[in-house]
């Protein structure tokens, strides 16, 4: 008679969006791959439970939705509990985590700065007897690493724009524009519209009002196209998140933001611009500098201040033309540092390989 498998722990994540897509997509993008690679059951507790749903479009077998609202069923605690970008636990869900002896863990935003590896993996003991581990995202092999999926060479391989219903354009170059309101998405059209390479620019319908504004347009529909110069934007629908990675593989170049785009972007390995999700006391500028420093550490000189440049214009609301001018000029020499860039953080352990490893060894060393 053989042992029965081990019983597998049970996980729950929990989710609290704060605006715009990225702790939801975070999530769903975790429990997808926890699920996928390591066979495990999560319950994804999540407050805005229809926004999760547009993510959860493509259902999982082995995730299941929770409405977290203040009657939900805190009863069973799970082996597991993660809470993410210090979202919080119900108080009485945290009683029943200590009757059931569960595991705490934190996963918190990702930033490139330094003081991350130190407060990586560090245990937080809370007043009633739990214990709150703290387990950052990261760049280097301090940290927990970024979530990358062990499918993405093969989806990558496979990515067509006829799969995602959109004509390819060999004469341009192809852009993806995904960004904040308060980017200077009019200097950019400026610039592109003066660009000495066509552009067609694939416009999340996010976005759209933005564009429809700068261009003096009072709405702008999924599947409009608009010529503008030197420019295209082609304005497509909110895409499913595997169909948004797609995307930025198959584009030429990529304007992302936040966290999860941001990431997405670097292992599309094509030339982006990533702009930070804005805080206060500017604290989103040292994360972009710190990113930066990171991302151009092995770029030469020349190319890193066109990037930088770029980078800090667009994030800062100072794009002038020549911005872009200046990246068309380095693009080969961009392209090929944003491929490099993506084959040596490959080399890195993901973050949720190294989420159920920390998890393993806490549950396994605990008195
Ligand atoms: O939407 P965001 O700005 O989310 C932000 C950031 O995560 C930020 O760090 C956080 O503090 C704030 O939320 C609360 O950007 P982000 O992180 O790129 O998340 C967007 C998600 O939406 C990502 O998972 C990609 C997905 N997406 C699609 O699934 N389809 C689409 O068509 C597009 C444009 C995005």
């Amino acid at each position: 008679m053989t042992d029965p498998a081990p019983h597998k722990p049970t996980w729950d994540i929990f989710c609290k969006v704060v605006d715009n897509f990225g702790d939801i997509g975070v999530c769903w993008r975790l429990a997808r791959q926890l699920a996928d690679e390591y066979e495990l059951s999560i319950r994804l507790w999540v407050d805005d439970i229809a926004l999760a749903q547009q993510f959860a479009r493509e259902r999982h077998a082995r995730i299941g939705l929770q409405h977290w609202i203040e009657t939900a069923d805190f009863s069973q605690a799970a082996d597991v509990v993660i809470e993410t970008f210090g979202c919080g636990l119900p108080e009485v869900y945290q009683q029943h985590m200590i009757s059931q002896r569960s595991m705490w863990v934190n996963v918190d935003y990702l930033s490139a700065e330094s003081w991350v590896d130190s407060f990586h993996a560090q245990p937080s003991p809370q007043t009633n007897g739990l214990v709150r581990h703290f387990f950052y995202p990261g760049f280097t092999a301090a940290t927990g690493g970024l979530l990358r999926e062990a499918s993405l060479p093969a989806w990558q391989a496979s990515a067509s724009w006829h799969a995602l219903g959109i004509a390819p354009a060999p004469n341009q170059l192809t852009l993806s524009l995904f960004c904040y309101a308060h980017a200077p998405l009019a200097a950019l059209v400026e610039s592109l519209q003066a660009s000495t390479m066509p552009v067609r620019v694939l416009v999340p319908q996010t976005v759209a009002p933005m564009l429809a504004a700068v261009l003096g347009l009072g709405h702008l529909q999924v599947g409009e196209c608009i010529q503008s110069q030197q420019s295209e934007f082609l304005v497509i629908p909110f895409l499913s998140q595997a169909d948004y990675d797609r995307l930025l593989y198959l584009c030429d170049f990529n304007f992302v933001r936040g966290e999860d785009s941001w990431i997405r972007a670097l292992w599309a390995g094509k030339p982006m611009i990533w702009q930070p999700y804005q805080q206060s006391e500017d604290t989103h500028l040292l994360k972009l500098n710190a990113f930066m420093a990171h991302y151009l550490a092995q770029a030469d000189a020349s190319l890193a201040s066109v990037i930088r440049n770029a980078m800090l214009a667009w994030a800062q609301d100072d794009w002038q033309p020549a911005h872009w001018q200046s990246l068309l000029t380095v693009l080969p020499q961009f392209a090929q540092h944003a491929s490099a860039f993506k084959v040596a953080q490959s080399q890195a352990v993901d973050l949720a390989t190294n989420l159920v490893i920390f998890i393993e060894k806490c549950r396994t060393h605990r008195v």
